[in-house]
């Protein structure tokens, strides 16, 4: 697919994203479009919200979780990107006016202390990460019913729409980061209830498969980013008025409210 085509479909994909609005499936119209375009279509669209003044400030891992996969039928983890136009203070507002038809899930997330790229170990990844804590990813895919297939999806930088990190960063050697109990209450109510280890089995082995994926495509990780791991649940539905809350064992909790 020429370059042209890309960036039409950056723009038509960035500008549903600003507006709101639910748009057909890119693969509708171009069957062809690899999962190798879309990333670029990805990464063309996250630089037309830079060019408007927006931060890169990190990096998401989706579909890492089996109840994920099968929530949306696409069976293979993808990256994201994340800006600082979708941070969602701990305690503060999510506007659901912004948005189609968001959801939120549980996730743990990862602050970088250094630069990092290449096909790592375990160990090189573990050694550039300043802590982690808990945090709740708001995904709201831009095509109509939620529904796509995988060029899709990564096209629409993996349904990103905000984020919430906790107040609580701990050292990653301080923590049973691959078996830390997590509940998600919406107004109160527990309504997801997992464990990190649904995340790829574990979220540093998430990390690692970020940075391998990354690695073909040239990039990598910088000092003081944010990585999502991955939802350890089903996402659930969101409606204005709601109070998310999420409790990870050892990190404590974060939190919005959907106005
Ligand atoms: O973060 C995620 O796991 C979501 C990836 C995209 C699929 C979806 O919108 O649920
Ligand atoms: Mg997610």
């Amino acid at each position: 697919m020429n370059e042209q085509r890309l960036r039409e479909l950056a723009f038509f994909v960035d500008t549903a994203a600003v507006r709101g609005e639910t748009i057909e499936q890119l693969t509708a119209k171009f069957p062809d479009l690899t999962v190798d375009n879309a990333y670029t279509v990805q990464k063309m669209s996250i630089d037309q919200r830079i060019e408007r003044g927006e931060r890169l400030v990190g990096m998401k891992m989706g579909l890492t979780s089996k109840a994920k996969m099968e929530q949306v039928g696409v069976h293979e983890p993808i990256y994201g990107r994340l800006t600082d136009g979708m941070i969602i203070n701990n305690g503060g507002d999510f506007s659901i006016e912004k948005g189609c038809h968001p959801r939120v899930e549980p996730e743990v997330a990862f602050i970088m202390k250094r630069d990092i790229e290449g096909k790592v170990t375990d160990a090189e990844a573990v050694a550039a990460v300043e802590g982690v804590c808990a945090a709740l990813e708001v995904i709201d895919s831009r095509y109509r019913d939620f529904k796509f297939t995988l060029p899709d999806v990564v096209a629409d930088n993996t349904s990103a729409s905000g984020f919430v990190l906790g107040s609580t960063v701990r050292p990653i050697s301080e923590v049973n980061l691959g078996n830390l109990g997590i509940v998600m209450e919406v107004n109160g109510k527990a309504e997801q209830i997992g464990n990190s280890s649904a995340i790829y089995e574990h979220p540093l082995r998430s990390l690692v498969q970020l940075l391998h994926m990354l690695a073909r495509r040239g990039e990598g990780l910088k000092a003081g980013q944010v990585v999502l791991a991955g939802g350890a649940t089903a996402a659930v539905p969101l409606k204005q008025g709601d109070h998310v809350r999420v409790l990870v064992d050892e990190l404590e909790s974060a939190e919005f409210r959907v106005s």
